[in-house]
C-alpha cells in the first residue's frame, strides 16, 4: 500500500482498536483498494512498546478472531500506515492533527479519556491532565486539549474542520467529547465555542470483546498465523459498530464492511451498555470475590450464570431497540463463554468508577420511571462496594485499579449504611436521581450487609441463585 499522509488519525492504539476499527479498515481497503483512508495511530500515555514494534513491522500484523479453540479466521492488518507515541511532547501528534490531509480523528481512550465526571457535565479537575489543560495549553495534555489545540490552529489557518469518531463505552460518546472539548475553550478560546458546537462529533457503538494480549495467546496463535508474531492480536468472531452519520468531512463507505450507518445511535449503545457492559462488570466484580478469573470461568459457574440472566431479566425492559433481545441475550451467554479468549475478569473490573454509572446506575433510573425496584443492580453495585476492599470472600486479593482508587477506598466501611452514605457523597460519580431514590438506597445497603455477611464462596452463591 502506497504511503500517503493517513487522512484518520487515530488516539488509543491498543488492541480493541487494532481488532476492530482497524480491521474494519481493512476490509474496506480489500474492497475497495482505496488508500485514501489510511491511519495514523497514537498513543498518549502508555505503551508505547506497541507503537515501536508495529513501526519495526512495517505496521502489519495478523489478527486472529476464534469461534472456539479449534475454529478461527485470520486477518492480516496493513492499513495502519504510521504509529506515534506522544509521551510528554505531544507535539508530533499535534502536527498531525493539524495537516490538512487529516479528515477525521477517531478515539478509543477509555471512558477515563474523555475528562469527564459521570454526569458527563463538568470537566474532572481532578484529572491531572485536564487540571494541567486548564491552566495552560501551551503543552495540551488531555485528549480534549489536544483537539482543542489543533482547532484553535486549524481554525486560525482556514483548515476545514476534521469529523471525530468516538469509539468508547459511553453514552452519547460523540457529544460527551464535544461537550469536553467545549468547556476547555470556554476557558481558553470562547471565540472558538460556537465552530466547535457545529463540527461533527458522531457517536458510535461498538463491540467486540478483545482480552489484553498476553504470552500464551501469542503461542496459541502460531497455529494460525503461521508463526509466533508478538503484534498478533486475539479476538472473538462477533463484530458490530454501529455508527451515527454525520461526518462533515467525508468517511469511508464502510457500511459495505459491515458498519451499520444509522441517524440515531442511542438505542444501540443503550443495549450494548445495558447488557453486555453490565453483565460484564457484574460478572467481574462478583466473579472475583467468588475467586474466578476468567468470563468463561464465571459463566459456567450456575450461580453467577443465575445472576446474569436475572440481570438481564432487570436491564432489558431499560432497552428500547429494534433488536430481539432474547436473541441477543442468548447470544451474549454464548460470546462470554468463549474458552479461547481468557478474558480476564480483572481487566473488566478496572476503572469501575467509569464504568457503572451509565453500565447499572442509569438502568436503575429508568427503571424507577416504569415504577420499578432494581434488585439485580443493587447486588450488582454492592459487589463491586465488596470488591473495593481488596480481597475476595475467602481471602485472596488483589489490586483496585481505578482513576478514583483513592477517594473510592477511602469510603470503605464495615457498617454497610456509613460505606453507602460515603459512596453517594462522592462528588460525580453517582446520578443525583440514584443518589435521592431512598428505596435503591435501602437496598443497596441491604445487599452490601447480605454480602459482607458471606464468609464462605458457598454462601455467596446461595446468595446469588435465591
Ligand atoms: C469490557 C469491554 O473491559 C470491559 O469493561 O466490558 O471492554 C467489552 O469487552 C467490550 O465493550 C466488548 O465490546
Amino acid at each position: 500500500m502506497s504511503r500517503t499522509v493517513p487522512a484518520i488519525v487515530h488516539i488509543g492504539l491498543g488492541a480493541f482498536h487494532r481488532a476492530h476499527q482497524a480491521v474494519y479498515l481493512q476490509s474496506y481497503f480489500d474492497r475497495t483498494g482505496d488508500d485514501s483512508w489510511q491511519l495514523c495511530a497514537a498513543n498518549i500515555r502508555s505503551n508505547q512498546a506497541i507503537v515501536d514494534a508495529l513501526h519495526s513491522a512495517d505496521h502489519c500484523y495478523p489478527v486472529v478472531a476464534y469461534e472456539s479453540e479449534d475454529t478461527a479466521t485470520l486477518t492480516n492488518v496493513r492499513v495502519i500506515s504510521d504509529t506515534l507515541f506522544a509521551g510528554s511532547d505531544k507535539s508530533v501528534l499535534v502536527q498531525r492533527l493539524i495537516d490538512p490531509a487529516t479528515r477525521l480523528v477517531t478515539l478509543t481512550v477509555t471512558e477515563k479519556g474523555y475528562g469527564l465526571l459521570s454526569n458527563g457535565e463538568a470537566l474532572n479537575q481532578e484529572d491531572p491532565a485536564i487540571a494541567a489543560d486548564w491552566q495552560s495549553l501551551d503543552a495540551p495534555k488531555s485528549v480534549p486539549g489536544l483537539l482543542l489545540t489543533a482547532i484553535h490552529t486549524r481554525v486560525a489557518q482556514g483548515l476545514a474542520p476534521f469529523t471525530v469518531l468516538s469509539c468508547d463505552n459511553l453514552p452519547h460518546n460523540g457529544r460527551r467529547i464535544q461537550t469536553a472539548v467545549c468547556l476547555l475553550a470556554q476557558r481558553h478560546y470562547p471565540e472558538l465555542v460556537d465552530s466547535i458546537q457545529a463540527m461533527s462529533f458522531p457517536s458510535s457503538m461498538v463491540d467486540r470483546i478483545v482480552p489484553a494480549v498476553t504470552d500464551e495467546a501469542i503461542a496459541k496463535s502460531v497455529r494460525w498465523v503461521g508463526r509466533q508474531d508478538p503484534l498478533v492480536v486475539v479476538t472473538e468472531q462477533f463484530s458490530q459498530w454501529v455508527v451515527e452519520d454525520n461526518f462533515g468531512n467525508g468517511r469511508p463507505d464502510w457500511e459495505l464492511d459491515g458498519v451499520t450507518m444509522v441517524d440515531d445511535v442511542e438505542p444501540y449503545e443503550t443495549m450494548k451498555l445495558r447488557l453486555l457492559n453490565g453483565a460484564h462488570s457484574l460478572l467481574a466484580y462478583a466473579g472475583l470475590l467468588l475467586g474466578h478469573f476468567t468470563v468463561d470461568q464465571a459463566i459456567n459457574d450456575p450461580a453467577l450464570r443465575a445472576l446474569v440472566l436475572a440481570y438481564f431479566g432487570e436491564a432489558r425492559v431499560t432497552v428500547r431497540v429494534a433488536v430481539d433481545l432474547d436473541d441477543y441475550c442468548c447470544a451474549l451467554l454464548k460470546r462470554f463463554a468463549n474458552n479461547s479468549l481468557h478474558h480476564q475478569l480483572a481487566q473488566i473490573a478496572m476503572d469501575g468508577s467509569q464504568k457503572v454509572p451509565q453500565r447499572w446506575l442509569r438502568g436503575v433510573i429508568d427503571r424507577r420511571q416504569q415504577g420499578l425496584d432494581s434488585p439485580i443492580a443493587a447486588l450488582a453495585l454492592a459487589c463491586w462496594m465488596a470488591h473495593l476492599r481488596g480481597t475476595g470472600v475467602e481471602g485472596a486479593s488483589y489490586p483496585i485499579n481505578d482513576p478514583l482508587a483513592v477517594s473510592l477506598t477511602q469510603c470503605v466501611d464495615d457498617e454497610p449504611s456509613a460505606y453507602v452514605a460515603k459512596l453517594m457523597a462522592l462528588d460525580g460519580l453517582v446520578p443525583l436521581a440514584c443518589r435521592d431514590d431512598d428505596r435503591f438506597i435501602a437496598q443497596l445497603v441491604g445487599s452490601l450487609a447480605r454480602v459482607s455477611d458471606c464468609a464462605t464462596t458457598e454462601a455467596l452463591k446461595k446468595l446469588f441463585v435465591d
